[in-house]
């Protein structure tokens, strides 16, 4: 039960305070919801609300669960119509409200999801109750504990006039690298089901992001998905072949259809050319081959989620380029890779201002990563390798991981358009 969250509850139909005892009731029961405590109840004059509406009754409970945002509200959702809640008018007399109204520090805005509840801070029938039973807790936008807040309350001229959602709150947090900042988002890796998109898909997931494992085979992408559903987070599986543009589309749409607005794409799936049987096939083939999975498919799913999230109002992608295409490197693979992951990069900044400011989007340029290519890779290359990076070694999956995390979360909230060299300091 790793979040801390406050609901408020509230009700101006029916036997109200059983009404309110019953949800706490229902939170309770609820196998991955523990109440910690509810504050008395407390009766309220409607705001906002139709003319002549009864008054309410309002609580705040303070509970810990481990469900992610949207797995809360839809518990919520689900408590209020079992405890006969209809919606016919706006702020209509109901049985019972259930709103989200803190998680942990957590901030997020997007359309279906707001956290802090943005009228939060401006209704009496929230602060009082929250006051009585955490009057030192920091409202994590404002920055003033709610006893502050509730201090400096006033009671809004009577009348309709609801507030607009989010009014004058500027939804920017400290940057907070370590905690659990992507909960509540839901992310998409394609490739990861080894090197470095799994470790990018576990980075998120240890976030607190739910994400989508992707890969060819299902063996392999239930086996991370499990990893991660072993550690507490959440994660589900989507397969496909991306050199078939038919299952990019595809796979855009479904991770779409069933996940609702997907928040982070990382687009890190690319043709394996190095390794295996793959390693003795003619340039030519290659070329076709990283063509069809390193670019196409980038350029067509990256337009398609782009486009998506705009309409949505906001979201992240992140593509993979290449540390060296900038400076060149002899062989072939040099020059396959140069100009593919050059083109790659050269695509996301001007996608990054056909979708700005909405979607950022960034590319991650990672320089010698130890994958499967690296391990197998001849004594005069790992010589090479650590002579020419400043600090020493090869990078890891790890490395590029973290900063994939840093580069989605609200912290990078800033960056568009850029390339993020992850390469041990090399600036040639
Ligand atoms: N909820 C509203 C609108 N107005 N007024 C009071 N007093 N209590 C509420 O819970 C309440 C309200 C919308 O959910
Ligand atoms: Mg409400
Ligand atoms: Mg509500």
């Amino acid at each position: 039960m790793a979040s801390t969250c406050y609901i408020g509850l509230g009700g101006n139909l029916g036997d109200r305070q059983s009404n309110l005892d019953q949800a706490v009731e229902a939170l309770q029961e609820h196998e991955h919801i523990e109440v910690q405590q509810v504050s008395s109840y407390f009766e309220t004059d409607p705001v906002g609300c139709p003319p002549d509406s009864p008054l309410f009754l309002n609580a705040v409970a303070e509970i810990k669960t481990d469900l992610q945002p949207r797995q809360l509200m839809a518990v919520l959702l689900d408590i209020e119509k079992n405890l006969g809640r209809e919606r016919r008018e706006k702020n209509g007399p109901r049985t019972i409200d259930l709103d989200l109204l803190l998680y942990d520090d957590l901030v997020v805005d997007y359309p279906d999801l707001k956290i802090p509840h943005p009228l939060l801070h401006e209704r009496g029938f929230v602060l009082e109750p929250l006051a009585e039973i955490v009057p030192d807790l920091v409202h994590p936008v404002l920055g003033k504990t709610v006893q502050e807040l509730w201090d400096e309350w006033e009671p809004e001229e009577s009348g309709d006039d609801e507030p607009e959602d989010d009014e004058d709150v500027p939804r920017t947090r400290p940057a907070s690298p370590m905690g659990k900042e992507l909960t509540g988002l839901r992310a998409m890796v394609t490739g990861s089901t080894g090197g470095i998109g799994k470790a990018i898909a576990l980075e998120l997931a240890a976030a607190g992001a739910a994400v989508i494992v992707h890969g060819r085979r299902s063996d392999a992408a239930e086996e991370i998905a499990d990893i991660i559903a072993d550690a507490g987070g959440t994660a589900d599986v989507l397969l496909g072949d991306l050199l078939q543009l038919e299952e990019c589309r595809r796979l855009v749409s479904t991770a779409w259809d069933q996940w609702g607005p997907i928040d982070i794409w990382i687009n890190n799936a690319g043709a394996d050319v190095l390794t295996g049987e793959a390693a003795e096939w003619p340039f030519a083939h290659k070329l076709r081959e990283l063509i069809a999975v390193d670019l196409e498919a980038v350029m067509l799913m990256s337009r398609d989620i782009g486009r998506r999230m705009h309409e949505t109002g906001t979201g992240v992608i992140v593509n993979i380029g290449w540390d060296k295409a900038d400076s060149g490197m002899a062989t072939d693979s040099g020059q396959l890779f140069g100009a593919i992951k050059g083109a790659v990069m050269a695509f996301s900044k001007s996608l990054a201002l056909s979708l700005a400011p909405r979607v950022r989007v960034n590319c991650i340029a990672p320089g010698w990563i130890k994958t499967a290519w690296g391990h197998e890779a001849s004594e005069k290359w790992q010589k090479l390798v650590t002579d020419e990076t400043p600090l020493k070694r090869w990078g890891t999956p790890q490395d590029v991981a973290a900063a994939a995390r840093w580069l989605v979360s609200p912290a990078a909230d800033f960056l568009t358009g850029q390339t993020i060299r992850v390469n041990g300091g090399v600036v040639r």
